[in-house]
């Protein structure tokens, strides 16, 4: 694949902050990729390049300039081989010399030119680099937003719905009927609505239950569809204890209130129940619930295929999270699928709570045959966009079934 010309910009993501989007062009094709940016972090993950006052102008540069130069002078016959190449030119562990930003955009931007070379879809050329079986994941659709997303109206960042139709069509259709009822709900209690970052409602309440009251309403009316949490508790530690609604919890009657929860309600999975440096935390969560519910890792693993090792070996939990900016390649994307893979647990893919309309997510869910993809609530068209794009993927899919 030879590249001859590169460009790169800035865009606004959901919450108005500047973004990096590239364009690689080919002689016959182009390609364009945009990298979304995260708020509650994980202390680990790769680093996104940003200049003093916000801006990304200098990983726009380190595309248009060091990287574009090496692109023009080399041919890369696979994503694997630019993706490797990239890191060694970055030369540091977590990507902070070109920024994990910049270094995605034209690793996405250049999987979708290999796709378009060999006329397949992206989430086939993703299947096919894999070595992975496409099929549909369920949708964990963020309804309520609390937490950083949402000035901790709620404590828990994210009451998810799970919806798993037999096709993404009805479980997208299941999504926007279940969002307008919780809508409807919602303004019945509230005098005051308003929306948080990942386009969920971002509501008040005064207990920890009272979401899961209002789900359960939405959940028991459908085969299909149950209840998720990202608690993303790095954001609710203080010292050695939790704070959720003023109430401090030990990380021993936190799990004792996650296990309420879980016997009340119809519950799948809890992401991040606990704070990255919380370990042992984890690990009795999993032994404990680890069969009723998944626990899923993000802020503790991010994406990073030998900090799932460490997951896999220490069982601090039996599912991933799988976010390409946390990591920064699509190839260690992959890296870190196998490592989830290779231990029998399942892998969510996610976006980011600063997103843009790229919807490199979707076909990647698709083609490694996730469980699930994190994409937000229905209220924002980047959002929107990925659940459209699945759609489509459902289309392609069939056609070349035929
Ligand atoms: C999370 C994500 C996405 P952020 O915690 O899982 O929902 O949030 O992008 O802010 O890390
Ligand atoms: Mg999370």
């Amino acid at each position: 694949m030879h590249i001859n010309r590169v460009s790169a910009r800035t865009i606004s993501d959901t919450r108005g902050r500047k973004t990096i989007e590239t364009t690689l062009f080919t002689d016959e094709f182009e390609a364009t990729a945009s990298i979304p940016s995260g708020k509650s972090t994980g202390s680990k993950e790769a680093k996104e390049l940003r200049d003093e006052d916000g801006s990304v102008t200098t990983a726009i540069h380190n595309v248009t300039g060091e990287i574009a130069t090496v692109l023009s002078e080399h041919n890369f016959s696979t994503i694997r081989e630019l993706d490797t190449f990239l890191c060694e030119l970055d030369g540091t562990q977590d990507k902070s010399r070109l920024g994990a930003n910049a270094i995605l955009s034209v690793s996405i931007a250049m999987s979708r030119l290999f796709a378009q070379e060999a006329h397949i879809p992206l989430w086939r050329f993703i299947a096919d680099t894999a070595g992975t079986t496409p099929a549909s994941p369920r949708l964990f659709v963020n309804v309520m937003n609390g937490g950083a997303h949402a000035g901790f109206r709620l404590p828990i960042q994210e009451q998810i719905l799970v919806i798993g139709e037999k096709t993404l069509k009805e479980s997208v259709t299941v999504a926007h009927e279940a969002f307008s009822e919780l809508g409807d709900m919602l303004r019945n209690e509230l005098v005051d609505l308003p929306m948080g970052d990942e386009g969920g409602y971002s509501p008040s309440f005064d207990t920890i239950e009272r979401p899961f009251e209002l789900l359960s309403t939405i959940v028991s009316k459908r085969n299909n569809t149950s209840i998720a949490i990202d608690s993303a508790a790095n954001e609710l530690l203080d010292g050695n204890e939790y704070v959720l609604l003023k109430k401090r919890y030990t990380p021993t009657q936190l799990l004792e209130l996650y296990t309420q929860l879980v016997k009340r309600f119809h519950f799948h999975a809890i992401e991040d129940p606990f704070a990255e440096s919380d370990k042992q935390s984890f690990a009795e969560i999993t032994k404990k619930l680890g069969k009723e519910v998944i626990i899923i890792g993000d802020d503790l693993i991010v994406t990073n295929p030998k900090l799932i090792e460490d997951a896999v070996e220490h069982k601090y939990i039996n599912a991933t999270l799988i976010k390409p900016n946390q990591i920064g390649t699509v190839s260690q994307t992959i890296d870190a699928v196998h490592k989830t893979y290779d231990a029998g647990w399942r892998a969510v893919v996610s976006h980011r709570s600063g997103e843009t309309y790229d919807t490199f997510i979707a076909d990647l869910a698709y083609g490694i045959g996730a469980h699930g993809i994190k994409a937000g609530g229905l209220a924002q068209q980047q959002r929107l966009a990925k659940y459209e794009r699945l759609r489509t993927i459902e289309c392609e899919a069939t056609e070349l079934s035929d």
